[in-house]
């Protein structure tokens, strides 16, 4: 199914009031509105660096000369602005920000909501808006197609890691993290949506890890974490496995505790509650296990377009779920000098019934 950018530009042009433009620059809102399809690449980005929405007339796409060819290819917008200060390269002016002024002077565009804090001078009333960012949470069919595809090759590497894992003692870290990488990347995925993490060990109780050449052990718990972009979309998903299979007594208590948050709060994702609440279902059984304190994280947040969108599910979140937001549901405890648990899934808000979109196995200890 194919990306329906027009109908993304006009849900825009339907919610700026008497505004004359709506001009986004963070990279994900860029993306959004004019090439979905690209990963965000590397360092993590857009081939743009403005797009403007007029509420009449055509989009305009502002573009570096260093992105200038692929933008043009890429991109689902004809009205292309190049900037550079090369003078050997014709250009509409020298930084991105002096042709957004001129192409604003030239449509006559004088109020404006933007997604970021821009200073387009006296002349042009601009507020920022949040209204891009967060019509993004709420997935359409075309982008749910995509996010299944990345959800889809993320939980084969989970598989594979598991095979990998649990009779990998000896294997370091990076060999692992290197193996499920090459793994995914054999089966065609654009790009990994993050630095694959394998926490192995103690290292399992940092919430996030850098990878080492620790080798892993028998009885680690290994955290592996990792996604995929596919057709521009990712995925996020974590499991946790150990060395041999077999989890001390300990840790396989907090192994299934820290399943049944995560079940807990996917239950509670459903229509029209609150982030607050959602987090606090899993949380407040970690609690009640006495491991709150060891729970140093929110329970999840967006996905899509970028690994980290809106919207935020957090014990101080005020956000509220509606149908088709694609969020992660990830609670963990962390026990330092000994290691950890996490597990995440990737869960489509659906009613009053969640849908889990991951399918990788998670009851196995
Ligand atoms: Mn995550």
């Amino acid at each position: 199914m194919k990306i329906n950018y027009e109908s993304r530009w006009n849900k825009i042009r339907d919610n700026i009031g008497n505004r004359d433009a709506f001009i986004c620059c963070l990279p994900g809102n860029t993306r959004y509105l004019a090439n979905s399809e690209s990963p965000p690449g590397c360092p993590p980005g857009s081939t743009m660096s403005f797009v403007v929405i007029p509420r009449k007339g055509d989009p305009i796409a502002i573009t570096s000369s260093l992105e200038e060819h692929r933008c043009r290819k890429e991109a689902s917008i004809e009205d292309i602005r190049l900037w550079t200060h090369y003078p050997d390269i014709e250009s509409d002016g020298k930084t991105a920000i002096e042709v957004l002024k001129n192409t604003l002077k030239e449509k006559k565009i004088n109020k404006v909501f933007s997604d970021s804090k821009i200073s387009l001078g006296k002349s042009i009333a601009n507020s920022k808006n949040d209204f891009v960012t967060e019509m993004r949470g709420i997935k359409t069919k075309e982008e749910l197609e995509r996010i299944r595809k990345a959800i889809k090759q993320s939980d084969a590497g989970q598989g594979f890691a598991r095979n990998l894992v649990e009779c990998g003692e000896g294997l370091t870290e990076r060999e692992v993290r290197t193996e499920i990488d090459y793994f995914m990347g054999r089966h065609g995925v654009q790009e990994n949506s993050f630095t694959t993490i394998i926490a192995s060990g103690p290292n399992a109780a940092h919430s996030h890890h850098s990878n080492t050449n620790r080798k892993l052990k028998k009885g680690d718990p290994v955290i592996c974490d990792f996604g995929v972009f596919w057709d521009g979309y990712c995925s996020d998903i974590t499991r946790t496995y150990f060395v041999g299979s077999e989890p001390s007594t300990k840790m396989k208590e907090v192994y299934q505790i820290v399943l049944e948050a995560n079940e807990r709060s996917t239950k509670a994702l459903t229509e029209e509650n609150s982030g607050h609440n959602i987090d606090k279902a899993g949380r407040d059984f970690i609690r009640s296990k006495g491991y709150g304190r060891n729970f140093v994280h929110g329970t999840g947040h967006g996905f899509g377009l970028e690994i980290h969108e809106f919207p935020s599910l957090t014990y101080k979140s005020k956000v509220i779920a509606k149908e088709s937001m694609a969020v992660t549901i990830e609670p963990g405890i962390y026990i330092p000098g000994k290691g950890g648990v996490r597990i995440e899934d990737d869960v489509l808000v659906n009613g009053n019934s969640p849908n889990v979109l991951t399918k990788a196995e998670k009851d196995i200890y």
